[in-house]
């Protein structure tokens, strides 16, 4: 029974307004809402009870210290691999970047703590985003960064906070909902998977993020990876704050071509894409003749801290976010992202297989992971799914 996820039981996730597995195929359901929205008068007007030891806690990250306390929660706790030898290692100012976007929620910013220690046990977020899927562009909220403390683990605390931001969610008129997970729930409207490109195969085989292919030896791998040190395009450049309207303009025009996509205006271009030191990093191709924008590419930084390894602590990660070509091939443009961060010291280039990344993965030697990431939505129906190149999506 367990061996098949859509098998087993879900007590919470069965309760809730998402795609169940028993639904897969009925072809009376339609696309769109599963459930209408309630009078925002009948949104439960108090938090959800917790544990008596714990109380909500609304994290204000203008305070270095409440951030502080925020990124040791997920330093010490978030996401591992299977083998758990890698835990991401969001920086505080990525932190920041992530959960203050335009006209963000400072209650969708929400903690629980020890009543007596004020210590931080959990957290989960979310962030206001418009999607648009097929034809409607829908106000949703970007749910992020759920943890609980290891030693809090399996009591059910999870369904707690997610009801929790539910409320709060709703209590701004918002009735949807996207978010990424590694496992699986009820039910994904796609799964798609990352692939990993070195750039420090030597580094990476060391901490046992890569091992030596058959028939290889450190040299020859090293020698594989290697990547010329400058940029190849003519009029690749950083991003500037003048380039916003250029790059919101390519991004509107490209995003179209996907099922599900972020609706992005000029205010969240210059939030989500303009380069911030160690956090989001873009480039674009300027035209030496016209100095018309054609071509953009973007990645993001998240570090993994190495658990249990003499040499190393960090891992630096770059990965893959936003690119538009329209003159330059999109592999030459990846090509000239892996170089800049190469020259930037990142230790590996990861990419989902979404958008139209599978073509070049393979050409510019990303090899697959084993890891799945499963996109869904919340409140919302996208009958049968969509291919991982359908989704123009990234959540960070
Ligand atoms: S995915 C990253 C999630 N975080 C981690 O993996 C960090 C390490 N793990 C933990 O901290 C990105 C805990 O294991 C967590 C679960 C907290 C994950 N999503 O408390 P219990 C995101 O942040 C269900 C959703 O005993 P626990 C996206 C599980 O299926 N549900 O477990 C977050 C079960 O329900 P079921 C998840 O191990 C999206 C129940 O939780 C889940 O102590 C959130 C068990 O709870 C996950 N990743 O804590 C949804 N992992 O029905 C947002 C487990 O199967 C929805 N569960 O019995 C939208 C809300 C807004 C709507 C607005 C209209």
């Amino acid at each position: 029974l367990s061996s098949n996820p859509s098998a087993r039981r879900h007590k919470f996730w069965e309760t809730q307004p998402v795609g169940q597995f028993r639904d897969a195929g009925d072809a009376s359901l339609s696309d769109g809402a599963i459930e209408p929205p309630t009078p925002l008068s009948e949104v439960r007007a108090d938090p959800y009870p917790l544990p008596s030891a714990f109380e909500w806690f609304t994290c204000d990250l203008d305070d270095d210290s409440l951030l502080s306390d925020l990124y040791s929660l997920l330093a010490h706790n978030y996401v591992e691999d299977d083998e758990n030898m890698f835990r991401f290692n969001y920086s505080p100012a990525f932190l920041r970047w992530a959960l203050r976007p335009p006209s963000f929620f400072r209650s969708w910013h929400i903690g629980v703590r020890a009543k007596e220690s004020k210590k931080l046990v959990a957290f989960i977020s979310g962030v206001p985003a418009r999607i648009r899927a097929r034809d409607a562009v829908v106000r949703m909220a970007e749910i992020n960064f759920l943890c609980v403390h290891k030693k809090l683990r399996s009591k059910r605390l999870a369904p707690v906070l997610i009801r929790e931001v539910t409320r709060r969610v709703h209590q701004e008129n918002i009735w949807q909902a996207a978010y990424t997970a590694g496992v699986v729930l009820p039910t994904p409207i796609t799964t798609c998977r990352y692939w990993h490109r070195s750039l420090n195969p030597k580094k990476l085989i060391d901490v046992g993020f890569s091992r030596l292919g058959p028939r290889m030896t450190m040299s020859r791998t090293v020698r594989l990876y290697k990547l010329p040190d400058a940029p190849l395009t003519p009029g690749f450049r950083q991003m500037e704050l003048r380039d916003v309207a250029a790059v919101t303009r390519l991004l509107r025009a490209y995003l179209a071509k996907f099922v599900v996509a972020p609706d992005f205006d000029e205010m969240d271009v210059e939030h989500w894409l303009l380069p911030q030191e160690d956090v989001v990093e873009s480039y674009l191709v300027e035209s030496p003749e016209t100095h018309e924008v054609t071509d953009f590419c973007s990645f993001y930084t998240l570090p993994s801290s190495v658990l249990n390894n003499a040499n190393y602590a960090t891992l630096k990660a770059a990965y893959s976010y936003y690119n538009v070509s329209t003159k330059t091939p999109l592999q030459q443009l990846m090509n000239d992202a892996l170089i800049v961060a190469k020259q930037k010291n990142y230790d590996v280039f990861n990419a989902l297989d979404v958008m139209e990344n599978e073509s070049l993965l393979k050409e510019l030697k990303f090899g697959p992971g084993d890891g799945q990431l499963h996109y869904y939505l919340y409140n919302y129906r996208i009958r049968n799914g969509i291919k991982p190149s359908e989704l123009g999506l990234v959540l960070l």
